[in-house]
């Protein structure tokens, strides 16, 4: 599979396009699409592709598990949640837990703190616009969990430097909106360890 995630942080027909015409790839929708185009935007888009819903939640445990079963209940596969919840974390193969941001954030005094201290869900998101943080956390985590990475194209980061440096998938939103026929780029790169997203 095509280590890609397109973020579709754009107008409800334009990403209902660029989902079908890269069918097959995994799609990225968050609060800007879903406040376009309601919760049901989920499964629209899941037709045509995998689909990682990013409303980074953060809330207390119950509330952040009744909003991922209803996601997850609409076809995504997967749900991204803050870090800094941690230790109140659900688990669980549905998560994704945010460790470092590709913008400066608190995040960057404790997330390697953070990282050892992640457990029991499907893998984490790491800015892709700084690879030698990819690369320290794959040597940390071996292939225990995914690691996805935003910040490629339009905040810096060069396509593929994330997945060589050790990512699974590389988040990219305008870069691609901007011209889908760049999603191209990706079509030969591997994951390091995770074929599924
Ligand atoms: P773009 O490729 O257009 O910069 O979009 C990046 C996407 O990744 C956005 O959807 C954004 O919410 C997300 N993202 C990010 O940019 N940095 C992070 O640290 C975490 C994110 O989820």
């Amino acid at each position: 599979m095509t280590p890609l995630v397109v973020a579709l942080d754009t107008n409800v027909l334009r990403a209902l396009d660029v989902a079908k015409l890269l069918k097959g790839l995994t799609f990225k929708v968050g609060w800007d699409l879903v406040f376009e185009g309601g919760a049901s935007i989920i499964s629209e888009i899941a037709r045509y592709g995998n689909v990682i819903v990013d409303l980074k939640l953060a809330d207390v445990p119950h509330i952040v598990e009744r909003i991922i079963e209803k996601v997850v209940s609409r076809g995504a596969c997967c749900v991204i949640v803050h870090g800094f919840l941690h230790p109140s974390i659900p688990k669980g193969e549905h998560v994704y837990v945010l460790v470092k941001m590709t913008a400066p954030t608190l995040y960057d005094e404790v997330w390697d703190r953070l990282l050892e201290k992640i457990e029991g869900v499907r893998g984490i998101v790491l800015p892709g616009n700084q690879p030698h943080v990819v690369a320290y956390a794959r040597r940390r985590i071996g292939c225990r969990y995914r690691i996805i990475t935003p910040g490629i194209g339009a905040q810096g980061g060069r396509p593929g430097d994330a997945i060589n440096a050790g990512a699974d998938f590389e988040i990219v939103g305008r870069y691609v909106l901007d011209d889908p026929s760049r999603a191209a780029q990706w079509a030969q790169l591997k994951p390091a360890c995770f074929d599924t997203p």
